[in-house]
C-alpha cells in the first residue's frame, strides 16, 4: 500500500520493447499506478529488474532505474489487472503478408486474465480493422461483450529510436476506442502520464489508420527522391542539394533524401498492413506497392554504383577489397531490422567480392574492429549507414590509405573533399 493508502490501479504492459518499456517507465515514474511488465524473453527480463534497459532509449535508461516495475516472464504477472498494454511486434512475413501472430497471441493472453471492468489498449502498428475483426472475437471468447464489458481501444506507439527531441513523455497521442465513453477514460488514463497532447478520435478505425497513414506518407516520398536519385544520376544533377534549396520554400514540402535503401521495423512494414487489408476490401493500392517495389530496389542500385565505379577504376570484384561502413538500418542505433546493409552484403556475396564490415552500434556482426583497421585492409569504401561516426570521416583517412572510390549510400560523407583528393566518389543522386 502506498502512502496514502490508496488502491492504485494495476496496469500490465505486455512487450517490453523498444515500445513498451519507455512507456512503463512513463506510467512507473507517476506513482500512481502499480506498474508489471510481462517481457516473453526472460534475458530481457533478468536484465530490467537489474535495472538495465537493453533498449538504447534516452528516457528508459533515465528513468528505469529510479522506477518501481514488476517485470516477469510467466503470463501470472497479468492477473488482476486493471488496463493492458499491448507492445508487441506486428512484423510481415516473408510473402510480405501481415504476421499478426504476435498480437493475436497477446490478445490470447489478456484472455486469460480478462475480468469486467477492465480496459485493453493495442499500442503496436495494425491496420484498420485488426482491432474488430482479429483482437475482439478473441476477447469476446470470455463471454465479455468489448465495449460494454470491457473496453478495446488503440493508441498507436510513435517511439523514434534515436531521436533526441521526441520521446514517450512529449510526443503528441492518438486514441480510439469501440465506446465514446471508453475512449474518453482511456484518453485521461494516458493524460495521466503523458506530457504530449491526447486526441481522441471517434473509431478505433481512425485510431489504426492514422499511424498507417503516417508511415505511409513517409515511405512513398522516399521512394519519390528515390526514383529521382536515379533519373538525376544519369542527368548528372546533385539530388540532394536540389532537394535541400527546395527545402527553403517555407511551406508545403516537406525533404526526404534519396539513399541505399529503406530500413526499420515500421517505413519498409507499415505499407504492407494497408496493402493487405485494403485488397481485401477489393481496392489495389498500386501507387503503395510501387513505392515498395523503389525502395526496395535501391540496395540493387547501390551495388550496380559500386559496380560503375569499380570499372572506373580499373578494378574488379577480384582486385577490389571492399570496405562496408555500417550495418543498421538508421543512424546512431544498433537495429537491423530489414536493414538495406543485409542486402547489400548479400549481393556482394553472390558476386563474390572481398569485403569487411564496420559498424561501431554492431560490434558483434563487424569483422573490423575500428575505421582505423578497416581502412588499413580496404581499397574502396561502400557507406550504407549515416552513423554520426562516418559522418565526421577526415578525407585524411581516406587519401592516406589510397582508397581509390567511394560510394556514399546515405549521402553523408565530405563530396568536394573527397573529389578535390582525386577520389572517384559516387551517392544516391549525388
Ligand atoms: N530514410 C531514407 N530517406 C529519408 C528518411 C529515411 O532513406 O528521407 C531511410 C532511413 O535511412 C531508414 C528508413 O528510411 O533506413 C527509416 O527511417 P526513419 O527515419 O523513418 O526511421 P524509423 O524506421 O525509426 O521510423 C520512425 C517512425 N516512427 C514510428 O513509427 C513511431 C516514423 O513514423 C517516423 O517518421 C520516423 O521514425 C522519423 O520521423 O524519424
Amino acid at each position: 500500500m502506498n502512502k496514502t493508502n490508496v488502491i492504485r490501479k494495476k496496469v500490465t504492459i505486455i512487450g517490453l520493447g523498444y515500445v513498451g518499456l519507455p512507456l512503463a517507465c512513463a506510467i512507473a515514474k507517476t506513482k500512481k499506478f502499480e506498474v508489471c511488465g510481462y517481457e516473453i524473453d526472460e534475458r530481457k527480463a533478468k536484465l530490467i529488474r537489474e535495472g538495465i534497459s537493453p533498449v538504447g532509449d534516452q528516457i528508459t535508461q533515465k528513468l528505469l532505474p529510479k522506477v518501481k516495475l514488476q517485470v516477469s516472464s510467466e503470463d501470472q504477472i497479468l492477473s488482476n489487472s486493471d488496463y493492458f498494454i499491448v507492445c508487441v511486434p506486428t512484423p510481415v512475413k516473408k510473402n510480405k503478408l501481415p504476421d499478426l501472430r504476435p498480437i493475436e497471441a497477446a490478445a490470447r493472453l489478456v484472455l486469460k486474465y480478462l475480468r469486467k471492468g477492465q480496459y485493453v489498449v493495442i499500442e503496436s502498428t495494425i491496420n484498420p480493422g485488426v482491432c474488430e475483426e482479429v483482437i475482439l472475437p478473441i476477447l469476446e471468447e470470455s463471454g465479455l461483450k468489448g465495449g460494454k464489458d470491457f473496453e478495446l481501444s488503440h493508441c498507436p506507439e510513435r517511439i523514434n529510436p534515436g531521436d533526441p527531441k521526441w520521446n514517450v513523455l512529449n510526443i503528441p497521442r492518438n486514441v480510439g476506442s469501440l465506446s465514446q465513453k471508453g475512449n474518453k477514460h482511456i484518453a485521461n488514463f494516458y493524460r495521466s502520464f503523458l506530457e504530449g497532447k491526447v486526441n481522441e478520435v471517434n473509431t478505433i478505425k481512425v485510431a489504426e489508420a492514422t499511424k498507417i497513414i503516417e508511415n505511409t506518407f513517409r515511405d512513398i516520398n522516399i521512394a519519390y527522391v528515390n526514383e529521382l536519385a536515379k533519373s538525376f544520376d544519369i542527368m548528372g544533377i546533385d539530388l540532394v542539394e536540389a532537394i535541400q534549396a527546395a527545402s527553403n520554400k517555407p511551406f508545403s514540402f516537406v525533404p526526404h533524401y534519396p539513399s541505399c535503401g529503406v530500413g526499420g521495423h515500421c517505413i519498409p512494414v507499415d505499407p504492407y498492413y494497408l496493402i493487405s487489408r485494403a485488397k481485401k476490401a477489393g481496392f489495389d493500392h498500386s501507387f503503395l506497392r510501387k513505392a515498395r517495389q523503389v525502395n526496395n530496389s535501391m540496395p540493387r542500385y547501390a551495388v550496380k554504383l559500386l559496380e560503375m565505379k569499380l570499372k572506373e577504376c580499373g578494378l574488379t570484384y577480384e582486385s577490389a577489397k571492399i570496405g562496408v561502413l555500417g550495418l543498421s538500418y538508421k543512424a546512431n542505433v544498433g537495429d537491423m531490422r530489414e536493414s538495406p546493409s543485409l542486402e547489400i552484403l548479400r549481393l556482394l556475396r553472390q558476386n563474390k567480392a572481398l569485403y569487411r564490415v564496420y559498424d561501431p552500434y554492431v560490434p558483434s556482426m563487424s569483422n573490423t574492429k575500428t575505421i582505423e583497421e578497416l581502412f588499413s585492409w580496404v581499397n574502396v569504401i561502400l557507406l550504407t549507414t549515416d552513423h554520426k561516426e562516418f559522418v565526421a570521416l577526415p578525407v585524411g583517412l581516406f587519401k592516406k590509405n589510397h582508397i581509390k572510390a567511394v560510394i556514399d549510400g546515405k549521402n553523408c560523407l565530405d563530396k568536394n573533399g573527397i573529389v578535390n583528393a582525386g577520389i572517384i566518389y559516387k551517392g544516391i543522386g549525388r
